[in-house]
């Protein structure tokens, strides 16, 4: 193929992921894409991160499929889109009677106004949905139970704080643009106190670490406020300003610092150091980490941290507040796409998928439509799903490569990626919106989500018609706190939406009483399952996003599994033995190395690699969801090491 060259286009990056980059994207005459950060854009500072840089190996990569794929008996047979989609057509027009016994998976594959799409066609089809997140639910019902609404400080205004504590960020990996703003705040004098289980690489942005056992932030949360509450007394005014203070009075005064710091295995003097830096740093701003929220009790974790933030007096002021996440949609106007009645739709429990489908009943599932999801490999009890989905008739994946989950599929859909397909992306840390300009066309067979199901709605009778694609575009664009038109967010790229830069100010809150909701309850941690006593942490890789990993970068060795040198179940022999990673779910050969300052008890592996390379580790998470928000306690995993 012969590629236009051109010189920079600015686009965007529409992957999953906090920083939302504006980029500016040249192509040489062999194809290939040269990418940097926008310098334009204000929030994207002219540089962009390690995973990006690496994708566009993607895009011309020799696995790619390119065609419409039938399994049949003998393997995969090529279909032209004609017959893909009159197939599809054929299969939904069965279930158009009972069209809750279709199931629509919809991944995090690719960001966009355009990808709520597929959630309108099959909203007006009548099918199954999902409920719940694999991401960040937990921690949004956290906030919304404690603020009122989700929201938080415009994340530039962490420039003016004074103290920042860092509750289980991974700086050096998450998000290119909070470390960079991290750093800048350092520069200032602002410093900076990481909270983790350790083993992350947030050691070179840090003032001081308190290392503490996983899933228990809680507990070191509620220390500090005992000490708060012994040594200062709580501030009358905030208290007047909340809600329930007298039972987080009771729950602390049953709790002893000592108690409290055992509970998250902190010594008493680093709960101690803890108090003293919220004291002396004023103000001081809260980040707080998806990772923490992936347990049993990981919305509580969350409601105590913004417990203490708020208590501290950092809630409502420049330079403070408490930092989870915003929603990437909240500066758009997406009504188009919920255009359909969505009170009969039935949902299942997404942290459950595998056994919410094998039990599904009046009707069964008997097709599944999957778009922009890895879902075998990147939800919990992977052996479950994959019996599920082997229930299932009829399952359509729409992906640019054999995943573990197109693995899966009877028929194959091959989809546009980044950088070959026009949207508009928000953010889930900034409030910038930027325009997503293709930059190469997808390669000759490739279709986006859109375009695939404007297609396939056409055929069936009744038609399924989605609104016109730039009607849905323009549409996003009316939304209160944004006012530019498609044609102008066409040219400049990006548009800032109009937010407050303090969010709470005044300590109004978003509940009918304008008042903050303290925590009510204090959960204990169950204790680890005889015979399991490691803690399984499976966090995110620097160089890829999620299971977007190529085959070339996986294949070979076994996955790496990193343990404490003080690990209590660690092996007695050397560490080239044969190793099993080891849960009630199932077993996984592994190497494994030695990390320092991880917690004793805490084995950690980079996930997203695939069944098929012999990675997988959602092969061994049960389906657990988490106490708020129907998320998934991934974390609250309970493993053990054997040889052999
Ligand atoms: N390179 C890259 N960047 C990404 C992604 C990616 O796949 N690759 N994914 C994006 C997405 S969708 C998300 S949701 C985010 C995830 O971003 P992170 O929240 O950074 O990711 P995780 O790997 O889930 O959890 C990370 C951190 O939580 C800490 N942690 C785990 N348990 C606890 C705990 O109990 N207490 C405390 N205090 N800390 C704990 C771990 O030490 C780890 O450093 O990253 C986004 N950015
Ligand atoms: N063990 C464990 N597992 C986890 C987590 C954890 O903490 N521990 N956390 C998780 C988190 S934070 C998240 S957000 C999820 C992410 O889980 P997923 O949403 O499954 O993310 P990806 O692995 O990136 O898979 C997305 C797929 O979409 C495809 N794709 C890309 N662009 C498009 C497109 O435009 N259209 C279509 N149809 N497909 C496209 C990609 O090729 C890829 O195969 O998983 C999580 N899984
Ligand atoms: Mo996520």
């Amino acid at each position: 193929m012969e590629y236009e060259t051109s010189m920079d286009i600015v686009t965007a990056c529409n992957l999953d992921c906090p920083d939302a980059c504006s980029l500016r994207i040249s192509v040489d005459p062999r194809g290939e894409l040269r990418i940097r950060g926008n310098p334009d854009h204000p929030f994207t500072r002219g540089f962009t991160c390690r995973k990006i840089h690496n994708y566009p190996r993607r895009l011309r990569h020799p696995e790619r499929i390119r065609t419409p794929l039938l399994r049949r008996k003998g393997g995969w047979e090529p279909l032209s889109w004609d017959e893909a989609l009159n197939l599809c057509a054929e299969k939904i027009q069965i279930l158009r009677e009972e069209p809750a016994a279709i199931l629509h998976l919809h991944g995090e594959g690719a960001k966009g106004v355009l990808k709520a799409a597929p959630s309108l066609f099959f909203g007006l089809l009548g099918a199954s949905t999902t409920r719940g997140t694999l991401c960040d639910s937990a921690g949004i019902a956290a906030s919304i139970d404690d603020f009122g609404a989700l929201d938080m400080n415009d994340i530039d205004d962490l420039a003016n704080a004074r103290g920042i504590v860092n509750w289980g960020k991974d700086l050096s990996r998450t998000s290119v643009h909070t470390a960079f703003l991290v750093r800048e705040a350092r520069k200032k004098g602002a410093k900076v106190l990481t909270i983790s289980p350790g083993g992350d690489g947030n050691g070179s942005f840090s003032d001081e670490v308190i290392r503490l056992r996983p899933g228990t932030d809680r507990f070191l949360a509620a220390a500090v406020l005992r000490l708060f509450m012994d040594r200062d007394g709580f501030d009358p005014m905030l208290l007047e300003r909340s809600k329930n203070s007298e039972g987080l009075g009771k729950i602390l005064r049953d709790h002893p610092v000592e108690s409290l710091a055992a509970a998250c295995d902190v010594p008493c003097r680093d709960a101690k150091r803890l108090f003293s830096f919220y004291r002396k740093h004023r103000p001081l701003a809260t980040l707080i980490g998806w990772g923490l929220q992936r347990y049993r009790f990981g919305g509580e974790n969350v409601r105590w941290i913004n417990g203490l933030a708020f208590l501290s007096g950092n809630v409502g002021i420049s330079g403070g507040g408490s930092y989870f996440n915003i929603s990437s949609g909240r500066n758009f106007n997406l009504d188009w796409a919920r255009s359909f009645d969505s009170r009969n739709i039935r949902k299942l429990l997404l942290p459950k998928i595998g056994e919410e489908i094998l039990e599904a009943v009046d009707p069964a599932v008997k097709m599944i439509w999957v778009n922009g999801f890895n879902v075998v490999n990147q939800a919990p009890d992977s052996a479950v799903i994959t019996r599920a989905f082997a229930k299932v008739d009829f399952k359509v994946v729409v992906d640019a490569f054999m995943t573990d989950t197109a693995g899966l599929a009877d028929l194959l859909l091959p989809c546009a990626l980044n950088f070959e397909q026009e949207d508009i992306v928000g953010s889930y840390l900034h409030n910038y919106v930027q325009y997503a300009r293709p930059v190469v066309p997808p390669p000759e067979g490739c279709r986006d989500d859109f375009t695939i199901l404007a297609e396939l709605g056409k055929r069936l009778v009744p038609p399924v018609l989605l609104p016109p694609r730039e009607k849905c575009l323009r549409r996003s664009l009316q939304s209160p706190s944004l006012g530019i038109s498609l044609e102008d967010l066409k040219e400049r790229g990006f548009a800032r939406a109009a937010r407050r830069a303090v969010a709470f100010e005044g300590l109004n809150f978003a509940h009918p009483d304008k008042k903050y909701r303290l925590p009510e309850i204090l959960h204990e941690d169950p204790p680890p399952p005889p015979d399991y006593p490691l803690i399984l942490l499976s966090l995110i890789r620097g160089d890829a996003i999620h299971s977007q990993i190529l085959p070339e970068d996986q294949e070979g060795d076994l996955p790496i599994l990193y343990i404490s040198r003080n690990c209590p179940n660690r092996p007695d022999r050397g560490l080239s033995d044969a190793l099993h990673l080891v849960s009630p779910a199932g077993r996984l050969p592994v190497r494994i190395r030695v990390l320092d300052d991880l917690h004793p008890r805490v084995v950690l592996y980079r996930r997203g690699d695939w069944i098929r390379f012999g990675g997988g580790i959602n092969r061994l998470i049960s389906a657990l969801p988490t106490d708020l928000g129907d998320g998934t306690a991934y974390y609250s995993q309970h493993v053990r090491l054997e040889t052999g």
